[in-house]
């Protein structure tokens, strides 16, 4: 076994993907740039300070990296086949573990040649961290496919402070109970000293579990898995950059860039925006035909209402993201044949990923954001636009089922189920009186600014040193 120094990562965070992409430059060279996220930038100070590293997959199959150096972290990669980008990746975390997580929304699948490969990958990466990680080092596993890693891990290295966070949501029993392996997805997030969840609920989904599943005696949030290892459950709602947001949405470029928008779209006065990665959880059918039903019932003018949808390209592999895609276009295809004019159609549809500063720009013509998934762990760009959209009186019209709602309560709520329920709230944040519409932006804006990416990813590692030292949170 290799000799631990003192200038091993102290520092460690595990995901499914790295914080960089790879590109080649001017001179043909291949090089790695980090790439944009909110996660990235919060925890990069941290990662430079305590000499950090990130160990995930490069996102291209059968390719072998030697770990490197990457602005003042250790980049460590983890290598992954085909054969497991399909089992692992695509399989058992996108097509069994997500449409589970969300409700059932979509039918799960269950293959046990995914589940090997699921167990076999979270292995590599629990044994690549504790390979790496300097002794008594604090190490944060990311996210819904690496579930099994935080025992693995503790197996292997007992003197670890190991958190994890789901940033989708957790289901409750009904439907966690129908996974196959269920004990031992439990048993692997148990590895962990603290478990963090978007919201509350999740957490205590979790506990129930875990009382129903196990033996082990539970202490509130607190389960005691044996003398010397117990493990916490908390919610630890996520958020973004705020100040940064903000800082861009009022620079001169995005300013440019929104005024450009506006006038392509013909200057209407009220303007819908809707922005998602193309995911049947994100409710973009229901959102679509009831906005559409408004203008074809003529409660949402032509002459000057237009919505804009931006959806973006994801999992692009998986059959049922190919099928939505096709349907979303023919719904667009038909309400803007049916209900537009020659040169004036009332949904401005685009299927692409767009720069930060076009998506500052969106949020600033939103008159009214629609964001309606059918269940989402958190929803960032509910966040997003409260921070980048400027005036007074911004409207959200936000899901009930978006991790988001909890915090931004004061939102224009919507059953994104409940098409008529939907329609006659998008009319009512449309032409609500400012001083009612002010009042909720307040609201909304208070709590955005109140709980940014530094506060959420500071008070999960210092609880995350709690639970270690003292046992417990308060
Ligand atoms: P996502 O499901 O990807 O994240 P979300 O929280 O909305 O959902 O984040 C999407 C991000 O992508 C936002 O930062 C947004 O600005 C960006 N984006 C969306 N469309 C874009 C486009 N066309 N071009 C460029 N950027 C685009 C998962 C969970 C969420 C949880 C987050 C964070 O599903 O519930 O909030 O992780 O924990």
């Amino acid at each position: 076994m290799k000799q631990r120094t003192q200038s091993d990562p102290s520092f460690l965070v595990v995901a499914n993907r790295l914080p960089v992409d790879r590109f080649t430059d001017e001179s043909g060279n291949s090089c790695w740039r980090t790439s944009p996220g909110g996660l990235v930038t919060a925890l990069e100070p941290l990662m430079r300070h305590k000499g950090g590293a990130w160990i995930g997959w490069i996102g291209v199959p059968d390719e072998s990296v030697d770990m490197f150096q990457h602005d003042g972290y250790t980049v460590v990669p983890v290598e992954l086949s085909e054969q497991e980008v399909e089992e692992y990746y695509e399989g058992f975390s996108n097509d069994t573990l997500w449409p589970l997580y969300h409700d059932s929304v979509a039918f799960p699948s269950y293959h046990r040649e995914w589940w090997d490969s699921y167990r076999r990958v979270n292995e590599r990466f629990a044994e690549t961290t504790a390979r790496v990680a300097g002794e008594g080092a604090t190490v944060w596993v990311q996210d819904y496919q690496l579930q099994l890693v935080p025992a693995m891990l503790r197996k292997l290295r007992p003197d670890l402070t190991i958190g994890f966070f789901l940033h989708i949501p957790f289901p409750p029993e009904e439907l966690f109970e129908q996974l196959p392996w269920r004990r031992e997805i439990i048993e692997g997030l148990l590895g962990a000293d603290l478990v963090g969840f978007q919201t509350p609920s999740g957490a205590l989904n979790f506990l129930r579990l875990v009382r129903r599943r196990t033996d082990y005696p539970v202490d509130r949030r607190r389960v005691i898995v044996d003398e010397n290892h117990s493990s916490t459950a908390r919610a630890y709602p996520i958020s973004i950059d705020v100040e940064g947001f903000h800082a861009l949405a009022e620079s001169d470029e995005v300013k440019a860039e929104a005024e450009k928008l506006l006038e392509e779209l013909g200057n209407p006065k009220n303007v819908l925006v809707g922005v998602d990665r193309l995911d049947y959880t994100k409710g973009l059918r229901q959102r679509i035909r009831a906005v559409g039903e408004l203008f074809e019932e003529g409660k949402l003018n032509l002459e000057d209402t237009v919505f804009l949808q931006v959806a973006t390209p994801s999992r692009e592999d998986v059959e049922q993201y190919r099928v939505l895609r096709d349907e979303i276009d023919l719904l667009v295809g038909r309400i803007n044949s049916e209900v537009g004019e020659v040169g004036r159609t009332p949904i401005a549809y685009q299927y692409q990923s767009y720069p930060r500063t076009t998506m500052a720009a969106m949020y600033r013509i939103a008159s009214v954001m629609l964001v309606t998934p059918l269940r989402d762990g958190m929803n960032l760009v509910a966040k997003e636009y409260v921070a980048c959209h400027p005036g007074r009186a911004g409207a959200l019209v936000l899901s009930e089922f978006a991790g988001a709602a909890r915090e931004l309560n004061r939102a224009y709520l919507v059953n994104p189920y409940d098409l008529d329920g939907m329609k006659e709230t998008i009319v009512r944040a449309l032409n609500d009186p400012y001083p009612e519409r002010a009042k909720r932006w307040r609201a909304m804006q208070r709590k955005v600014w109140n709980n940014t990416i530094d506060d959420w990813a500071r008070k999960f590692l210092d609880d995350l040193q709690k639970v270690k030292s003292e046992g417990g949170l308060a």
